[in-house]
């Protein structure tokens, strides 16, 4: 009988375009969903496409697999995830291989990795990025876990997975989580890239009195020069888009109160564990939460705000092309930021400079712009920031003043604009010769005797600031 190269369990819409894409290039897939009627409309409808082994139950479904058995794992984050390995472990053998394509947190796959590992049994848990398409077409695909495995999957994975200019976007990570790690931040990024292109459509709108489809167009300008990606592509579609019930623009029809599934949250939450300031993605997250905070919107329309003035001038979208392109610059060096502290902390070794080379393709973030990063990366792999690789150092340089002015602009009318002020603030914070933290520390010591360190000499000192204010070593 012939036996499947590899399989997925969990036909859910993901599953059901992985296997296809596996399928579609000449991998004989093992295939299998709890509720079987999944699986049969799976093969009904698409059995033509290549060799697909439908199995009713897990002794079936592993039983079709070539050995070491490849088993991927596409079901709904969270408990389903460990019922799913619960069920199947006790299958396997050892040297046999679990990849989880789903949203994990890492931390879960670093608690399952563990285990399975007791077993010898591999597990893998691989960051899927580009949605229901980028699964049947080819997407983005980050997999952590063991090197060993990485050499039985890779080239599957690769074989499947997008490409920019022949090469794959699939590389392996790095050991346990590390795979579900990047696909978090990279989720992270995006966030923050929509956070600013849905405030420069804003400030098109309401500092430049621009129609939104007037401001697809500029949208699509701005994909022919560096902004170019999918994020800016689709942003020119949907505001071009009329609503064909009211024949209004779509983008005023639809709720403003943005939804999330919380890699987003994740990013953040664990970038203040990791003690990584990551302004741009945490401001991104919470102007979702703000938009949704209906009551609480309601309640506070009536508070004072500026008399709003439009900017007159047709510079005014080059201004906010500029600002866009250094507050994306500065989301991207936050986000490798946090990649470099988590590898670091749990020993990843993960090459950042790869990273960028794989989400140029298949992702939601794909963009010219990553190969820019790529390259800095590859001049300096320990750069402690992109922001300081000389591209994109002239990059933000030419940018500042229209980014300062878009900023103030911003503040000026009371038009929200969180992610390009953070940026801003962050990139200021970074080139300041002094930080007021100073103050800060002055503060600790004098209400908790936290001590502080000098900028003259060694050591910790507490000042005596209830008694004669001498210093003391601490
Ligand atoms: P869903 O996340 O909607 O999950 C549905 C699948 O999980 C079905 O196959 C369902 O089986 C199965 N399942 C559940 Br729910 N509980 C189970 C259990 N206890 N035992 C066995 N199977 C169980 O599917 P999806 O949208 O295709 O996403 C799959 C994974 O990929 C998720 O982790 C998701 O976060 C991730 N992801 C999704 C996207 C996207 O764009 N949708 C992108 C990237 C990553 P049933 O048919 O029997 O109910």
């Amino acid at each position: 009988m012939e036996k499947a190269r590899i399989g997925v369990t969990g036909l859910a819409v993901m599953g059901r375009n992985l296997a296809r894409n596996l399928a579609r290039h000449g991998h004989p897939v093992a295939v299998h969903n709890r509720t079987s009627a999944r699986t049969k409309a799976l093969v009904e409808q698409f059995g033509d496409e290549g060799t697909f082994l439908p199995a009713d139950t897990p002794e079936e479904f592993v039983a079709s697999l070539e050995r070491p058995r490849r088993l991927v794992v596409m079901v709904k984050a969270g408990a389903p995830t460990d019922a799913v390995i619960e069920e199947f472990a006790p299958l396997l053998e050892p040297g046999d291989m679990i990849v989880d394509g789903g949203n994990a947190h890492f931390a879960d796959t670093r608690r399952r990795e563990a285990a399975l590992r007791e077993r010898g049994v591999h597990f893998v848990g691989a960051g899927i990025s580009g949605g229901e398409e980028g699964a049947l077409h080819g997407p983005s695909i980050m997999p952590g876990g063991s090197a060993e495995s990485y050499e039985a999957l890779g080239p599957l994975l690769e074989d499947i997975s997008a490409k920019v200019d022949g090469d794959p976007c699939c590389a392996h990570v790095g050991p346990d989580g590390a795979g579900h790690f990047v696909k978090m931040v990279h989720n992270g990024i995006e966030y923050s890239d929509m956070q600013l292109i849905a405030e420069s459509y804003d400030l098109l709108r309401h500092a430049a009195g621009l129609a939104p489809a007037e401001i697809a167009e500029v949208f699509r300008t701005w994909n022919t020069g560096r902004l170019e990606s999918y994020l800016i592509e689709i942003t020119a579609e949907v505001l071009a888009h009329t609503d064909a019930a009211t024949g209004k623009p779509f983008v005023d029809v639809v709720l403003d109160q943005a939804e999330q599934k919380g890699t987003g949250r994740w990013t953040v939450q664990t970038a203040l564990d990791l003690g990584v300031p990551v302004g741009g993605i945490a401001e991104a997250v919470f102007a979702r939460s703000v938009s949704g905070h209906a009551d609480l919107r309601a309640a506070s329309r009536h508070l004072p705000g500026p008399s709003r003035t439009k900017v007159a001038g047709s510079s005014f979208a080059d201004a906010v092309e500029k600002a866009l392109y250094a507050s994306k610059i500065v989301a991207y060096a936050q986000g490798f930021h946090e990649i470099q502290a988590g590898s670091a902390e749990y020993g990843w070794n993960i090459d950042a400079g790869s990273m960028a080379a794989i989400w140029r393709g298949g992702c939601i973030i794909r963009a010219g712009f990553l190969d820019r990063i790529r390259a800095a990366y590859a001049a300096d792999p320990h750069t402690p920031t992109l922001l300081t690789d000389p591209h994109f150092t002239e990059a933000v340089g030419d940018a500042q003043d229209a980014w300062r002015e878009v900023v103030a602009t911003a503040a000026r009318i009371g038009v929200p604009a969180p992610g390009l002020s953070t940026a801003l603030a962050y990139y200021d914070s970074l080139r300041a010769d002094r930080l007021p933290a100073a103050l800060t520390q002055g503060q600790r010591d004098y209400f908790g005797a936290h001590t502080y360190r000098r900028t003259d000499r060694e050591g910790t000192h507490h000042t005596l600031w209830g008694g004669d204010r001498t210093e003391v070593d601490a």
